[in-house]
């Protein structure tokens, strides 16, 4: 369905009213710089001005006591006329908390903005968008101020939600490093909120120190199966061990909830720099997370500030998160695309522990790894030392202090100059010359060809002196080839071209892209169509996904064939694209991609434009579509995909079928060591 569009900006400067009044290792760092950062780097940007101002205002009583007891809205109000002492004594009776006369005046303000934001995005007055608060929230409970945090912003914005929109699934993305456990509480036994949280945890010796943190913690009563763990044992996670987990856990689960609104705990301290978390994912990685969380509940992310603490990691990763709202393409994921060990194993701890709640997990061998010895642990760390370039605990420990937060102020620098590439002016190009009207298809560009029919002809015939005599197949190519010159050239983002004859199209795209200067291209056939092609040098990946077996070919690195049956109708197809095919193409790091759609298709439109969404993660969002046989229904489909005016819309979930499932199995075992984002379980892991 089409969805609303515009992204809210939730900020006042208000909320940068209260600081840390007294001497406290344990919390300064949490300072109002924090917010002025943020929202300074988004006017840097002019990202501002892109979106919809949306003002704050006070949550009431009564959405507080959504979530917390009268007798804690009282000792909060309090506070606003005490002294530094009594605010001191406060203070203490709480973990890692302060108060200031403005605290509860900011705290309410936080509500407030949350509730705008959700009221916003529900009324269909925009589509997403994020709010800019301090203080954050997650670790409140109903009688306890907690972690930086006052009152929980998002689980109220949740209880809110369900009262006064009716909701009756609502997905909280807890992106933060800590663990939000005042989320996990209020939602623990409650179905109709699934919770999902990765955080620091290294066996418990890290704050909050709790156990219920750890992954076997999957809710209870009715609410099993509704909150999702994901414990980071080790320091150093980065880019690849946060994809993973979205793979391999979260995207999957959460579409088969089939959420209708998402919160997104929105904490950055899970950057690169942030001397609580020691992590380092870098700031495109959550435009990264951002898209993938924006093809579900039809669009509908409501972000929401929590921690971050390294102030220019904060501030440009907020700005991936806002220009990700805002539908710009998206920059290219830096680093090597391999999840280390240590994510790996606990990845497969959760997805054992809910093996029992999602059908997208049935298949999955029970076997979680429990408590794996310290021994065991060395030892296979001993391995991953060896054998991968990951970043271990020991290179990253000592980031706390004032230089190496320095050095990550001058990595990131000249590390946001490489990854802000300009937008291209126009999204989505088509060639459709018949059958559909291009004013049935969204905003896009109709293209002219640019090049004359002497000059195509003479190209042409440098590949094939036999096609220059065909009219049709000429005009064909042409349609292709000047969509392709416009990606190529960053005229436009994407684009959509039919083709009557497009296996030599698509070959001779592909040629043209490697004149052009490309290094790697993704090419994913969906139907049955043979391509001459070259695949040896690893500058074509080639994904073909068929319905006819093809017995004599065997899988090689550069050419995967993915036999799958009819699935006419179903959704078992998230657990190719999820499972397989987006952690393949992450591990590939394509400039380009190639989606050709030929006959005999064993895909549904449904399928084929959720794959073409989830793909513009990749390639900077270049994609061109190839579509052999043009079906109206289809070819809107896509248009609608590329351009982003809609998510395509499934309906209940139904399990894969398992001969599906075991092919997808089969080929994980056999590609997990070329394509190391496959890796979600640790057994053959060297
Ligand atoms: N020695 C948020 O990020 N640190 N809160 C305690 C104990 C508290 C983090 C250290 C960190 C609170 C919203
Ligand atoms: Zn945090």
């Amino acid at each position: 369905p089409a969805m609303a569009s515009g992204t809210a900006l939730i900020y006042d400067d208000e909320m940068t009213s209260y600081k840390l009044l007294w001497d406290d290792p344990e919390c300064d760092i949490e300072v109002p710089e924090r917010l002025l950062s943020s929202y300074e780097q988004l006017k840097h940007y002019h990202l501002v001005e892109r979106c919809i101002h949306v003002p704050v205002r006070e949550g009431t009583e009564e959405e507080i006591m959504l979530v917390h007891s009268s007798e804690y809205l009282e000792v909060v109000k309090s506070t606003q006329t005490m002294n530094e002492e009594e605010l001191r004594r406060v203070s203490e009776n709480y973990d890692a908390v302060y108060f200031h006369p403005n605290t509860y005046r900011c705290a309410k303000l936080a509500v407030g903005a949350t509730l705008q934001l959700v009221d916003s995005v529900m009324s269909g007055k925009v589509c997403n968008g994020m709010a800019l608060v301090r203080p954050p929230g997650h670790h409140s409970q109903r009688n306890a101020a907690n972690g930086f945090c006052v009152f929980n912003n998002v689980a109220i914005a949740a209880q809110y939600a369900k009262r006064r929109y009716g909701l009756q699934r609502i997905l909280i993305v807890d992106w933060d490093v800590h663990h939000g456990q005042g989320i996990q509480y209020v939602f623990e036994e409650d179905p109709s909120v699934l919770y999902y949280s990765w955080h620091r945890y290294e066996h418990q010796q890290f704050w909050p120190l709790l156990r219920e943190s750890d992954y076997d913690a999957v809710g209870q009563g009715k609410g099993k199966g509704f909150n999702l763990n994901v414990p980071w044992n080790k320091v150093g996670m980065g880019n690849s061990d946060y994809l993973a987990a979205f793979f391999h856990v979260l995207l999957p689960v959460a579409f088969e909830f089939v959420p209708e609104l998402i919160l997104v705990s929105s904490g950055y301290d899970s950057g690169i720099g942030d001397p609580e978390g020691q992590m380092t994912a870098t700031p495109e990685c959550f435009a990264h997370l951002t898209h993938f969380l924006m093809q579900l509940a039809n669009g509908r992310v409501c972000a929401v500030l929590e921690g971050g603490y390294h102030l220019k990691s904060l501030s440009e990763s907020v700005c991936m998160t806002v220009k990700t709202l805002l539908r710009d393409p998206l920059p290219q994921i830096s680093g090597e695309m391999a999840p280390c060990l240590s994510a790996v194993e606990s990845i497969q701890n959760v997805r054992a522990a809910h093996k029992p709640y999602w059908k997208c997990l049935m298949y999955e061998e029970a076997t979680p790894l429990h408590n794996l010895s310290t021994k065991s642990q060395q030892m296979m760390e001993a391995e991953l030392i060896q054998t991968s370039t990951h970043p271990t605990a020991k290179q990253v420990v000592g980031t706390t202090n004032s230089d190496e937060a320095i050095k990550t102020d001058r990595f990131l620098e000249s590390h946001m100059k490489k990854i802000l590439f300009p937008v291209p002016p126009v999204k989505t190009a088509s060639a459709i010359v018949s059958k559909v009207d291009a004013h049935l298809l969204p905003i896009s560009v109709q293209v002219e060809m640019e090049m004359n029919a002497q000059e195509l002809k003479t190209l042409v015939s440098a590949f094939d002196a036999e096609l220059v005599k065909e009219e049709k197949a000429l005009l064909s190519l042409q349609n292709v080839l000047a969509v392709l010159d416009k990606i190529l050239k960053k005229k436009v983002c994407n684009g959509i071209a039919e083709s009557s004859v497009a296996s030599v199209s698509t070959t001779f795209a592909l040629k043209h892209c490697f004149d052009f200067g490309l290094q790697r291209v993704l090419c994913i056939v969906v139907g049955d169509m043979d391509l001459e092609l070259d695949l040896d040098d690893g500058k074509i990946l080639l994904m073909n996904i068929c319905q006819k077996q093809q017995t004599e070919k065997t899988n090689s690195k550069y050419h995967i064939s993915l036999n799958w049956k009819e699935d006419a109708g179903r959704n078992n197809f998230f657990c190719a694209v999820l499972g397989f095919i987006l952690p393949v193409a992450y591990s590939y790091q394509p400039d380009l991609m190639i989606i050709v759609i030929g006959p005999n298709r064993s895909l549904g439109v449904n399928a084929i434009s959720l794959l073409t969404c989830l793909l513009q993660g990749l390639a900077e969002s270049r994609i061109l579509v190839v579509i052999q046989d043009t079906e109206i229904k289809l070819v809107q489909s896509v248009a609608k995909a590329l351009s982003g005016v809609s998510t395509p819309d499934f309906g209940a979930y139904a399990p894969a079928f398992q001969e599906n499932f075991l092919e997808i199995k089969r080929l994980r075992d056999q590609l997990q060591q070329e394509w190391k984002m496959l890796r979600c379980s640790v057994k053959d892991w060297i």
